[in-house]
């Protein structure tokens, strides 16, 4: 039905060149002798716009017209990758565009590669909502992305001596053809000052709030085009500015020169991306950037709103539903509830009732590091109403619904106030979060129980109904179609060519899973990718290998819980074990890593060292006629995923048990025909469920099992000195054998392993994994069999697509109707 959609936008090749080449003139200012790769790339997304802006006016008309319920994503991070291939994909314009540019003597990849990836995130998190906001458009579903416009997005990361070096990105820095600013709806945000408490004629208390500064906030919305380009819903970003009108005495004092530096300090908020993943900075310019943009984006909700029922609130949590994307957007909470009381002077009760239909959580992390905690001095500082309205929050929850469920029980109180009582005063935003909303979820089944059993109980014990799960998910259009166009063929002629939206239909390739002539055409393709992504390999880092060799990828943010470590020990005790025994039975390996560390992260930054040193020393060995290569891509990005995912023969999962609450490059290996070795952690438990057993390769402790060993006094020396290449393996980090001439370079890595108690169990799981290893060598020379499992994984992720996730926060927490949009 789909492909039938697509024939909406009959546009020959002709005219798409004649539109690129118009654009080139009247857009770029420039022509077809003169013009740069650069210029070309922008011509062509303008083409590309003629149709996209126009979708977005007719959804944007038809949501207003109809009045529609909608849902407001919440999130600090969105990653979006870059949007050439990936509009024209949901537009059905891609071979007239390759087409188009081939005519005019350009290829279509190469202009691609000009666009900057949008890195307005770090990770697992902001991928997500980049996902999410592609299902939703796709679906139909009226929706709104609400975010920062980071002037500068994730740091680009490069090596020098084995080393990452962090430089800004400048994604924006000569404009951006996606995006629209809208000064029409800008906002203006109130920060820091005290709090007035008045009394009314009748003895009411009201508060006023007398800011200290006022931020303005642009608003710049990035189209979001569904498959199919039916629904063009908007993901709006918000930029802040010095706000003029509260210069304007300064200016008449003569502070002309004051007022600039006041602009700087404003102009700060939405200046960069904090690039910590899972750990909590607690920086003041961090709340004031979650701040800003939540107030933002509620003002601009409820002036929507009141565009269409005036002061009328009955029908705002008909109309509203915002979805925090973790607690980093927590904040938007008081700040409702500030809107409501101080401004619409509601009451209390009236307010907080509209609060908790309005707000769902997303939870996406366990570690206790990355759970937000705000202290209260600071909050006091910023943002005092709020405060005064947090611990308004607080003492009602505490004493209406702590003090009937848990009678007298002071400990209990503690646990779940808002408020943690230390040496400084602590807002927990979780607990306000919880508190707050009317659904909570987590990211995969076994993260949820964890969510309910170890991280919120009693909450689960209060509301019993209120926690649940939603699995994650990928779009199929960018992390099948669009990055993988031969497998995308192949599967559309055995399958159907309407999978991207239908992904269930995967299922169709499990009856040519041992077909011999479809397995040679599917690892055909497979080879084919990996002699790209072997280019790809030898132009970023000189590193020459073998496409038949088995490719194996750990691709995600650098992370002791992610253990990476665990991947590079294993890598030494192959090389050990080749250097030992030239005749060692092993298919040729390569071993591939993209990966960025926090730049405060010592530790991981550290194990990239480690992993750069002794690639240095594996690949340069002709002692192993490389059996063994390893290579560390610099630099990864959405962008480069989608050159590595479709080349992956094996994918690398292997977190702790318990620490990884989903994951989703799990997914997008998987789909791509990559047989995953992993943990029973995250998605990897309902991947391998999807799969079947046979299909994955599972090793390591359980949860169960960590608990159980933690509890027991867990030892690292013990798995140290039993097992004789574990040991010798570490000791390697000692000598100097990776660092020639600079003996224990390494030697942290271990230190952290056995000194400082191997927080993430790898020793313990060492074993497990190096047998799970010898299984995919012995499953990957079995050429047949390999290519069954191949085949299997993609045949069976279709529960992977993030249209289930959607539908799923739709039939559970949202209860959204998708929307038709005339033609
Ligand atoms: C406050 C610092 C900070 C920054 C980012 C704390 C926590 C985060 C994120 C919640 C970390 C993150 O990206 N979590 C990942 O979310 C993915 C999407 O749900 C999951 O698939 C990953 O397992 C999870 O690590």
């Amino acid at each position: 039905a789909v492909s039938d959609d697509l024939k909406q936008f009959e546009v020959t090749t002709e005219e798409f060149k004649d539109c690129v080449v118009k654009h080139l003139h009247v857009t770029l200012g420039t022509d077809e002798n003169k013009a740069s790769k650069k210029a070309w790339w922008n011509a062509t997304c303008a083409a590309v716009n003629e149709i996209v802006f126009e979708r977005v006016t007719k959804t944007q008309k038809t949501h207003y017209q109809k009045d529609t319920r909608a849902v407001h994503y919440f999130s600090l991070e969105f990653l979006m990758g870059r949007f050439l291939k990936n509009n024209l994909t949901s537009v059905g314009l891609t071979d007239i565009a390759k087409q188009a540019l081939e005519q005019l003597d350009l290829d279509f990849n190469e202009i691609c590669e000009e666009e900057p990836d949008m890195a307005l995130g770090n990770g697992g998190l902001g991928r997500l909502a980049a996902c999410f906001v592609d299902s939703l458009a796709t679906l139909g579903y009226p929706a709104i992305g609400y975010g920062i416009h980071y002037e500068h997005g994730l740091f680009t990361q490069e090596i020098q001596h084995g080393r990452q070096l962090e430089r800004p990105d400048s994604w924006r820095e000569y404009g951006n053809p996606w995006e629209i600013c809208r000064p029409e709806s800008i906002q203006e945000i109130p920060l820091y000052g005290y709090v007035e408490t008045k009394y009314d004629e009748g003895g009411h208390i009201h508060k006023e709030w007398h800011p200290g500064r006022i931020i303005k906030g642009v608003p710049w919305d990035i189209p979001v085009v569904g498959y199919g380009a039916k629904t063009v819903n908007i993901l709006r970003l918000w930029e802040s500015r010095a706000s003029d009108f509260f210069n304007w005495d300064v200016f008449n004092a003569g502070g002309y020169l004051d007022a600039q530096v006041e602009n700087v300090q404003a102009e700060t908020i939405s200046k960069v991306l904090y690039p910590n993943d899972n750990t909590e900075a607690g920086k003041e310019l961090r709340l004031i950037q979650q701040y800003f943009f939540c107030a933002c984006s509620i003002k601009d909700i409820i002036r929507r709103y009141k565009r269409a029922h005036g002061n009328d609130w009955s029908k705002f949590t008909d109309q509203v539903v915002i979805q925090l994307n973790d607690t980093h957007p927590a904040v938007a909470i008081p700040e409702l509830m500030r809107i409501l009381v101080d401004r619409a002077e509601m009451h209390w009760d009236d307010a907080w009732a509209i609060c908790q239909n309005v707000f769902a959580y997303t939870n996406h992390t366990l570690l206790p590091e990355a759970l937000e905690k705000w202290s209260v001095r600071l909050f006091e500082k910023v943002l005092p109403r709020h405060l005064e309205i947090i611990y308004e929050i607080n003492s009602r929850f505490l004493e209406d619904v702590v003090e009937p469920a848990f009678p007298d029980n002071d400990e209990v109180k503690r646990k779940l106030s808002i408020i943690e009582e230390g040496h400084e005063k602590m807002v927990r935003m979780g607990n306000l979060s919880v508190i707050a909303s009317f659904k909570v979820n987590g990211v995969a089944e076994i993260h949820s129980q964890l969510v309910k059993s170890d991280l919120f109980p009693e909450f689960n014990q209060i509301w019993p109904d209120k926690l649940t799960n939603v699995t994650n998910g990928v779009t199929p259009r960018r992390w099948l179609k669009s990055c993988n166009p031969a497998l995308s063929k192949l599967i559309s002629e055995y399958v159907d060519d309407d999978w991207p939206v239908h992904l269930d239909k995967l299922q169709k390739l499990n009856d040519f899973a041992d077909d011999s002539k479809f397995q040679k055409v599917f690892m055909q393709i497979k080879h084919d990718n990996k002699v790209e992504l072997a280019k790809v390999i030898k132009s970023l880092t000189n590193i020459e290998v073998d496409p038949t060799a088995l490719f194996d990828i750990q691709i995600k943010r650098l992370h002791e819980y992610k253990r990476q470590q665990l991947n590079l020990i294993h890598i030494m005790a192959l090389y050990r074990r080749l250097l030992q025994n030239p005749d060692y039975d092993m298919p040729k390996r390569v071993f591939i890593f993209g990966a960025k560390a926090a730049p405060g992260y010592y530790m991981a930054k550290e194990i990239i060292y480690a992993i750069n040193k002794v690639a240095d020393r594996v690949n340069n060995d002709a002692r192993i006629k490389d059996k063994l290569k390893v290579v560390f891509l610099p630099n990864y990005r959405v962008s480069l995923a989608e050159k590595m995912i479709p080349a992956a023969d094996v994918s690398e999962q292997i977190s702790l048990a318990g620490k990884e609450a989903s994951g989703t490059g799990n997914m997008k290996l998987a789909l791509n025909g990559a047989v995953t070795i992993g943990t029973l952690d995250g998605a990897n438990i309902e991947i391998a469920e999807e799969a079947g057993e046979d299909n994955v390769v599972i090793f390591g402790l359980t949860v169960e099992e960590v608990k159980a060993k933690k509890a027991a006094g867990y030892n690292p020396w013990d798995y140290y000195y039993a097992n004789e290449e574990l040991k010798a393996v570490l000791d390697w980090f000692d000598t100097d054998y990776f660092t020639p001439g600079k003996p224990g370079e390494l030697a942290e890595i271990k230190r952290s392993l056995l000194d400082y108690g191997d927080t993430y169990l790898t020793l313990a799981d060492y074993a497990s994994y190096s047998d799970a290893h010898k299984k995919i060598d012995r499953l990957y020379q079995d050429k047949p069999t390999w290519a069954r499992m191949a085949i299997i994984n993609t045949a069976t992720m279709g529960k992977f697509n993030s249209d289930r996730s959607i539908q799923d926060y739709v039939n559970n927490i949202w209860k959204l109707t998708p929307c038709f949009i005339e033609e």
